[in-house]
């Protein structure tokens, strides 16, 4: 097993259809990863030890995703100085803009990287993930440009099917 490079925390396991849009992203890259439920709130403890042993065993960015009152991520990063990601959950009242607020307002010296709530930030997470460890390795770095260069010929492929499409449209009722 490759040591893991990008640690992923959630605060509970009701999360994770979200956050394997992370786990997705990772594997893609083929980056060495593990994930683990542990809550700021419900298991302070587990998650202030699991943030001082993961770098021994080679983790270098942690990734925190959360809902509610969502201070997983602050947690994290109150503990470590590499880098972290929040990614704030919906699924509450408030649809995620409690865990956007809870995960984006940490205090100066304590940064948390916080991407968009759900899905999104979740995938974003771990392009974020890998374009840290990208630079320290070229090989990483490369295949982020091969992906860049492929979403930009998607986009083209996409507007030249525009005509055909409108011409559908306009042809309907
Ligand atoms: C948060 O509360 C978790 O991250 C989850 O998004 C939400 C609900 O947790 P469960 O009640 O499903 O365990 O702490």
């Amino acid at each position: 097993m490759p040591k893991p490079l990008v640690a992923i925390l959630l605060g509970s396991d009701s999360d994770l259809p979200i956050m394997a849009e992370t786990v997705r992203v990772l594997n893609d890259f083929d980056v060495a990863h593990e994930i683990l439920v542990s809550s700021a709130h419900r298991s302070p403890e587990r998650t202030a030890h699991y943030v001082k042993s993961a770098p021994r065993r080679g983790v270098r960015v942690f990734i925190a995703g959360a809902g509610g009152a969502a201070h997983l991520a602050g947690a994290v990063a109150a503990g470590t100085t590499l880098p972290v990601i929040g990614v704030p959950l919906p699924g509450s009242e408030l649809n995620g803009l409690d865990a956007l607020l809870a995960t984006v307002q940490m205090p100066p010296g304590v940064p948390v990287a916080t991407v968009a709530v759900g899905k999104m930030g979740a995938r974003n997470a771990g392009y974020l993930a890998i374009s840290i460890l990208a630079l320290g390795d070229r090989r990483l770095a490369r295949r982020l440009e091969a992906h860049k260069k492929k979403m930009a010929a998607e986009v083209e492929e996409r507007s030249s099917r525009l005509p055909a499409a409108l011409r559908r449209i306009l042809s309907s009722k």
